[in-house]
């Protein structure tokens, strides 16, 4: 009763930005991402009847009971489906830097639903796979496949139709992210509120919803047809527009730093000198830029250079969930 998963982190070109059902983790869009190498989270899950509840080790510490509430509701949905009320113990290595502006809970809940799933002999397909992670933190639907990941948003009230699927896997195509860590303060609003904040408040956010499915068309035929022009363009605008959103909200608020402008403005200027690269911006000050392999030292050199950059880590899309034995 016993299993191991490791799943990689991904980064959105079409960002999820809005729930439609916060219980069930039901997005107001479909969204598009590239799971990445770099990143990934290791859990192990271990059930029996011998435990007397749910406990977590995260990166080498003991998880408080009253921290604990988040996996013991994730880890009922895993129980459910499998029809039992055995106790789990949960030890979890990410290998995510926290300073990087990654969220570790995609790779966290996408390792977490295949080692519980697993440890539980239940036999689940992706989709099924990505259903269960989706219920942990949105996000982790992707990291349930390697290579560019689409999720639908579905239609149905249950969630059964709302996961993610393969696009292409990370052999089919080489593209560099380059994670552009900057000088920066905390941020004072977590995604989770912020993107309710605005499906509550912003009058942009009507906007947003608008535009999505035709992003969505315009980046699929890019990857089918390996463009990598219409792939970053597509993708540093709807980054963008996602951040417009949230100047709507009421109140106002905003992830970018004075930095994200300095690697931004940057983007911009070795466009214009004819070297192509393209950013996007999740929830937070950092900035991903996105590349062709043949370009990414030179851009990576020119990023390290700028005074406001903590770090540069060069990325390529990664594998999706794999298991692992002791
Ligand atoms: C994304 N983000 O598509 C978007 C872009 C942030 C900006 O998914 O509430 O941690 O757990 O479902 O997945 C971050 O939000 O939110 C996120 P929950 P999640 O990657």
């Amino acid at each position: 009763m016993e299993a191991i998963a490791r799943a990689h982190t991904n980064i959105a070109l079409i960002k999820y930005w809005g729930k439609r059902d916060s219980k069930l983790f039901l997005p107001m869009n479909s969204s598009l991402s590239i799971t990445l190498d770099h990143f990934y989270t290791e859990t192990k899950v271990q059930f029996s009847d011998q435990f007397e509840k749910d406990s977590l080790v995260l990166d080498g510490n003991q998880v408080s009971d009253q921290e604990i509430g988040k996996i013991t509701t994730f880890l009922n949905h895993v129980r459910n489906i499998a029809g039992t009320k055995t106790f789990a113990t949960v030890t979890s290595v990410n290998h995510v830097p926290t300073a990087a502006g990654f969220a570790s809970s995609a790779s966290g809940y996408a390792a977490l639903a295949a080692a519980a799933s697993k440890a539980l002999q239940l036999d689940l397909s992706g989709t099924e796979l990505s259903a269960l992670a989706r219920q942990g933190s949105g996000s982790a639907s992707r990291s349930i496949f390697g290579g560019f990941v689409e999720w639908q948003k579905g239609e149905k009230t249950d969630g059964t139709d709302s996961f993610a699927t393969q696009i292409i896997d990370e052999q089919a195509w080489d593209v560099t992210v380059l994670s552009v860590v900057v000088e920066a303060g905390p941020k004072s609003v977590s995604s989770r509120d912020g993107m309710q904040r605005t499906v509550d408040t912003s009058p942009f956010y009507d906007g947003w919803l608008a535009t999505i499915e035709e992003d969505l068309k315009g980046i699929k035929e890019a990857i089918k047809a390996r463009d990598f022009t219409q792939l970053g363009e597509i993708a540093e605008a709807n980054a963008l527009k996602m951040h417009a959103t949230m100047l709507g909200a009421k109140p106002p608020f905003l992830y970018w730093q004075s930095a994200t402008f300095d690697v931004m403005q940057k983007v911009m200027e070795l466009r214009q000198q004819g070297i192509e690269a393209y950013f996007t911006i999740d929830a937070g000050p950092n900035v991903k830029v996105l590349c062709e392999p043949k370009n990414e030292q030179i851009i990576k050199e020119k990023f390290a250079a700028l005074p406001s950059v903590r770090d540069v880590i060069v990325c390529h899309p990664g594998p999706g969930i794999e298991y692992l034995s002791e």
